[in-house]
């Protein structure tokens, strides 16, 4: 074997002795060792490094060039230790006067090594000057502190006590907040847009993770002409972000646009990080949410579709059903494959089409009765559940997070001249809604061809107004139902000034509200009186 590696009998075997070496664990290196090392490399005039684990063993014994000796690939596949970094120190032969290679900080800050040390080998095989390199928990002077010591005997850092320093640094930020199995996550925005849109798309993920009480740590874009085939963003940026994520404590990185299957799985083994898009954190929140046994089989549906062509290999499929906390399809996680997933879905749309049916049946009642319906909808968040339980004194969950209502609520509001009608709230509306989530909700969705009238309710205060406007609208159209009356509601209008208010309700030509306030929706409810009052002349029914 000595051979096939060009090695010398001899030489082959003062490495091998290296590999019996160990280390105290106060020491980063010891001086007979760092000598041993030293003679080695002058005789051989080839550069040598060591990995040491944090038993002190030397594990691994590499040999490089004349000029310098690299991490080899391997590196990749060592296990991971217990603590934030990965337990292992990358020791190296160097020749004088050079700094500590690019490549071995790269690699220090890549793969949390604890830490990388190059020493020069001078003329005669005399150990020479050391430097050495850690990675430094959220400083602002620079992400690796970089020492230097004249002489072996200089080295007099404690090691181990250098190591707990660090990784209890680098675990204090997440360890110390909320809730124990919180994920904490860096987002990131991407493409060909200007950076502005990426933010205020970035911005919007944010809400969605906040919403799916995941803690978000950072946030990233990169202006891209167009994404890399690999890892979607360039590798610089990556490599970036695995750094930020160290000293952040983050375990997540979410995307804000969809990756392929590929890019996914490249992410994960090049990050170690689990990587999520927007379409999956989207029906993680709808599977968190859903309520009811209809609300339920959609969301499964949505998510086993989003799976099903990405059901390439095991690998794939075990990291995409991890999904966040888990929430994935409820069936056992590895066995799946593709052909069971096909059986399941087309099991729930069976069930769903049973539920529909008995659906229609409950809508036909109300028809009978001759009630008429008005759907609230509009943008998630934007106070549509506040504004039924204002107006019907009811108590549907409203709250400050995206998807509150997945499930459609239907509520009689009495008119307080004569007469009555049933207000329905439902699932809020999204931008880019994932197709599959679309698809599964569709049937919730379809309820809104029973309306008679529509209360598009617009959240003022949110800065984009304009683009949620858009989306409802879009959706509406899809779901072909924009021949149904519209009534705008402009929401929240205690966030904004007198001024914005009356611009805004002008160009939107709606009602100005306040849900918060019930007495501001008067206006509204007379609005819908006089619509029915005059519908029904209009229409000649009495
Ligand atoms: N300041 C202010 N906040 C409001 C107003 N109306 C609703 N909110 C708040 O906005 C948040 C969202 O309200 P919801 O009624 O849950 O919104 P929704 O449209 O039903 O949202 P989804 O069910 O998630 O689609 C809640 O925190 C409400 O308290 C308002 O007029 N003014
Ligand atoms: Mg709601």
């Amino acid at each position: 074997m000595g051979k096939t590696m060009g090695l010398k009998a001899s030489e082959w075997n003062s490495l091998e002795k290296l590999l019996r070496r160990r280390i105290p664990p106060d020491f980063i290196l010891t001086t007979e060792l760092a000598k041993e090392m030293a003679q080695i490399s002058s005789s051989m005039k080839k550069q040598i490094g060591i990995l040491v684990n944090r038993k002190g063993e030397v594990t691994h014994v590499i040999v490089g060039t004349h000029d310098v000796v690299e991490l080899p690939n391997l590196i990749w596949t060592l296990k991971h230790g217990s603590g934030r970094l990965r337990g292992i120190r990358f020791i190296h032969t160097q020749r004088p006067k050079e700094p500590i290679p690019q490549r071995d900080l790269t690699y220090l800050v890549l793969l949390a090594l604890d830490l990388v040390l190059g020493f020069e080998v001078r003329e005669g095989g005399q150990v020479g000057r050391l430097q050495y390199a850690h990675i430094v928990p959220q400083r602002e002077d620079g992400t690796v502190r970089q020492e230097r010591v004249s002489d072996i005997g200089g080295l007099k850092v404690n090691f181990q006590a250098l190591i707990n320093a660090l990784e209890e640094e680098l675990g204090r930020h997440w360890k110390g907040v909320g809730i124990k199995a919180q994920d904490r996550a860096i987002l990131i925005s991407a493409g060909a847009k200007k950076s502005e849109i990426l933010w205020e798309s970035l911005n919007e993920l944010e809400a969605l993770a906040r919403s799916d009480d995941i803690q978000v740590v950072d946030k990233v874009t990169q202006v891209l002409k167009e994404p890399d085939p690999k890892f979607f963003i360039g590798k610089g940026k990556l490599n970036e972000i695995v750094l930020n994520a160290m000293q952040n404590g983050a375990n997540l990185l979410i995307f804000d646009s969809e990756l392929t299957p590929a890019q996914v799985r490249n992410l994960a083994d090049h990050t170690e990080l689990r990587i999520i898009d927007r379409t999956q954190l989207i029906l993680d929140i709808f599977a968190r949410r859903a309520k009811t046994r209809e609300g339920k089989i959609q969301v499964e549906l949505a998510q086993l579709r989003y799976l099903l062509p990405r059901l390439g290999g095991h690998r794939a499929f075990s990291r995409l059903t991890g999904g966040i906390g888990g929430r994935g399809p409820g069936e056992t996680k590895l066995e799946i494959d593709k052909r069971r997933v096909k059986e399941r879905i087309s099991r729930l749309v069976n069930e769903l089409k049973l539920i529909g049916s008995q659906r229609e049946l409950r809508r036909s009642r109300r028809r009978f009765r001759n009630t008429p319906v008005v759907a609230l909808v509009g943008y998630t968040n934007a106070g549509k559940s506040t504004i039924l339980n204002a107006l019907t004194k009811s108590n549907v969950p409203q709250g400050d997070r995206f998807f509150e209502t997945l499930d459609t609520t239907a509520r009689r509001l009495r008119f307080p001249r004569e007469g009555e009608c049933v207000i329905t709230d439902t699932v809020g509306f999204i931008q880019d809604l994932p197709k599959d989530l679309f698809k599964a909700f569709t049937s919730t969705l379809e309820e809104l061809h029973d309306a008679d009238l529509i209360v598009h309710v617009l959240d003022a205060s949110s800065p984009r107004l304009e683009a949620h406007f858009f989306a409802v609208e879009e959706v509406l159209r899809e779901l072909n139902i924009l021949q149904i009356p519209i009534l705008k509601a402009l929401n929240k209008v205690d966030k904004i000034s007198d001024e914005q208010k009356e611009i805004l309700s002008n160009r939107y030509d709606a009602l100005a509200v306040c849900a918060l306030r019930p007495e501001s929706l008067i206006p509204l409810v007379e609005r819908i009186q006089d619509f029915f009052m005059k519908g029904l002349k209009i229409r000649g029914k009495p």
